[in-house]
């Protein structure tokens, strides 16, 4: 590759088979005549996030330099995710790995095949956390905040949670709330998913109550779950003891 040409952050994720060699191998694939890797992260060990996620996750970040185009770029991190036996069968689903554009330079992308930045990465602690070690003051084009400020974003507290479609908020034990979470119900909106199904609510869970400038594309939350309203107690616990501690 010629000089300059465009940096991009790139997200690597994987939970089945031997995750840290498939990792030091996709590398040394991206690392071609039309790309340079010039920076990598350290492996992280993370939840999975997704009903259908399977196992704990291995994540990192890297950036690169290419003169590929976006969708060239996009291209390239499929061939080598199909390299590496990904089977796009199931959304959100196990993987051997997974590459995501996160960012293409500055540039914002929204079409059917790619969107750029990628949108989960602002609210998601597995992307933040290899992110800030390669890319700190990294600004989003779109909400203008740094990638140092985004994970920063995440302890913030109270932790905010939303139950929509509950008439009176659930009795939750102060140990899990004491002042690190505030509970809010409010009235199920006309397009809730809720109104098709009486016995359930929404609850949405959001790192702060004022959210980074949006561009009207993001959903506004960090994480939204349907739960029955039987339910909907254990799974506030559940948030609770992950997210603050018990
Ligand atoms: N696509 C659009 N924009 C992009 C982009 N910026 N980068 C399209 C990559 N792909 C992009 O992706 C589906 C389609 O997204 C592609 O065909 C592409 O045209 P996919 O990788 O085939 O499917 P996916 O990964 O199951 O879906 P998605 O929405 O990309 O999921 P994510 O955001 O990748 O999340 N838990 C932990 N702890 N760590 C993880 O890494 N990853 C996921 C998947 C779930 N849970 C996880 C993790
Ligand atoms: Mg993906």
């Amino acid at each position: 590759m010629e000089h300059g040409g465009i940096t991009c952050l790139i997200g690597l994720g994987g939970n089945t088979g031997p995750v840290e060699d498939t990792f030091v191998a996709a590398i040394q694939r991206l690392n071609c005549e039309n790309c340079q890797i010039t920076a990598l992260s350290r492996n992280f060990r993370t939840a999975p996030m997704g009903p259908d996620a399977g196992g704990r996750f291995t994540n990192a970040a890297a950036s690169l330099n290419t003169d590929l185009s976006p969708l060239k770029m996009l291209d390239l991190l499929q061939q080598v995710e199909d390299d590496f036996g990904r089977v796009h069968n199931i959304h959100w689903g196990s993987r051997p790995l997974d590459l995501d554009l996160l960012f293409y330079g500055r540039q914002v992308i929204h079409t059917p095949r790619l969107t750029v930045p990628h949108p989960g990465l602002w609210y998601r602690r597995f992307v933040l956390d290899p992110l800030v070690e390669i890319a700190a003051d990294w600004k989003h084009p779109e909400n203008g905040h740094s990638i140092a400020q985004l994970r920063t974003r995440l302890d913030q507290r109270p932790l905010v949670i939303d139950v929509e479609g509950l008439d009176t908020l659930p009795v939750i034990p102060p140990r899990y709330t004491n002042g690190l979470a505030k509970l809010r119900t409010i009235p199920a909106g006309p397009d809730a998913n809720t109104a098709d199904q009486p016995s359930f609510c929404e609850v949405r869970v959001y790192n702060d109550g004022e959210q980074p400038q949006q561009s009207g594309k993001y959903e506004t939350h960090d994480f939204r779950i349907d739960v029955s309203r039987a339910n909907v107690t254990a799974l506030i616990e559940a948030l609770l003891t992950a997210a603050i501690g018990s």
